[in-house]
């Protein structure tokens, strides 16, 4: 049997090296796109040992011609899984037009060139959570209305919209996986999961490093990123199109997170204060581990995700194991051998 070919936008990111290595262990031919060559920003593929295992190909999403030379290249995509996104929320206030092109437009250069060149691909489009922002029902499932809170949000809604309609309009095989927070050792630095994890690291190798963080109440429903990748797979692998809610049905604030990891470490802490003024102390020497910085609030907060993940479980056979205390020590140890390790 033939091999089937996977093209992945976003390859050096969290999803990209997780489905990437995935799909390798399915006997995929993998093709990951970045939007540059330099191949120093693959240090989770290099982590993963599936590096020399990819075929890379530069591919700036900003350009739909770029877009058609890749299908033209390679005459037959059988899966293409859009995850490259501008996708820092935060970002997206400074750059809203960049995200917009890059995190919405791109989604509509995609369908584009597959209705035109390569019908038959199916396709899967990263939606996110992020999209239900100020969230009109308490437990958030596909049917739930969008309302979001940000320039990155709004993009991500321009995109699972254009997915809807051209599936309908051109019968195209494309899915959107609406995912809620996924995270990893291989989470980017800028994330609030892998900032604290990475902060504990440091208090506890270096006494005198203070975390400053933004809202710490903020809820997100959070699950491991490795479990995520497969939910996007199976997607597409169905008889019909449709889109599904990923998620573990938990969520949990930024400062339980930090009280997860509290429990994990040798050290005695206490949260006192209030508002800008709220703080975790180490109890020994009353040295400040964590503080607020007003710079890391958002113009607007998306203040609850929890999701509903009951399609995905009867349709796909999909169910997150991982929920988010497990999460917090995979992370919180991978991050501690690290440091170990360099
Ligand atoms: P990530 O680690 O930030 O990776 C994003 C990827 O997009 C990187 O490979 C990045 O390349 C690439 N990219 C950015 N701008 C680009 C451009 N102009 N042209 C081509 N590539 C570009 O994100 P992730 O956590 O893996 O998430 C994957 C996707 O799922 C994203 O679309 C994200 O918005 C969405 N999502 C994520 C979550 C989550 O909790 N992780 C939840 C819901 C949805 P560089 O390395 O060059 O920056
Ligand atoms: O980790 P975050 O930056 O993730 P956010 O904004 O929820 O977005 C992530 O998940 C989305 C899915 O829902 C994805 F679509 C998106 O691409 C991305 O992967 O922030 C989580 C929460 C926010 O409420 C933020 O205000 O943590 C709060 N927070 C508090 N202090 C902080 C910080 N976030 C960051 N990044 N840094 C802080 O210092």
């Amino acid at each position: 049997m033939k091999k089937k070919v996977a093209l992945i936008t976003g390859i050096s990111g969290q999803d990209g090296a997780y489905l990437a290595e995935f799909l390798l262990n399915k006997n995929y031919t993998i093709i990951g796109t970045d939007r540059r060559s330099a191949r120093s920003n693959y240090w989770r593929i290099r982590q993963l040992g599936i590096e020399d295992k990819i075929i890379f190909e530069e591919m700036e999403l900003g350009e739909i011609y770029e877009i058609q030379r890749i299908f033209k290249k390679y005459k037959k995509i059988d899966e293409f899984y859009n995850l490259a996104a501008q996708s820092f929320v935060s970002t997206s206030f400074n750059s809203p037009i960049t995200t917009a092109n890059v995190t919405g437009l791109s989604v509509l250069r995609i369908l584009e060139t597959i209705k035109s060149n390569s019908p038959k691909t199916k396709l899967y489009q990263a939606s996110s959570s992020e999209m239900f922002g100020d969230v009109l029902e308490k437990v958030q499932n596909e049917k739930t209305p969008l309302n979001p809170q940000s320039p990155y949000a709004i993009s991500k809604v321009f995109g699972h919209q254009a997915i809807k309609n051209y599936r309908k309009s051109y019968n195209l095989f494309c899915v959107s996986g609406v995912l809620f927070n996924h995270e990893s050792p291989l989470r980017g630095e800028e994330f609030v999961t892998r900032k604290i994890t990475l902060g504990f690291a440091k208090i506890l190798e270096k006494k005198n490093f203070c975390l400053e963080l933004g809202n710490l109440y903020a809820k997100r429903d959070w699950g491991y990123a490795k479990e995520y990748v497969v939910a996007m797979w199976k997607m597409l692998q169905q008889k019909k199109p449709d889109d599904y809610v990923i998620a573990t049905n938990q969520t949990a604030s930024i400062k339980e997170f930090i009280n997860e990891i509290r429990r994990l470490i040798p050290l005695k802490t206490k949260w006192i204060g209030k508002g800008l003024n709220e703080k975790l102390i180490d109890v020994k020497n009353k040295k400040t581990i964590v503080k607020i910085n007003k710079k890391f609030f958002r113009p607007a907060e998306v203040n609850l995700l929890k999701g509903n993940p009951n399609k995905a479980y009867k349709q796909l056979g999909w169910k997150a194991k991982v929920k988010f205390k497990e999460l917090a020590k995979i992370m919180l140890t991978a991050e501690i051998k690290n440091f170990k390790k360099y």
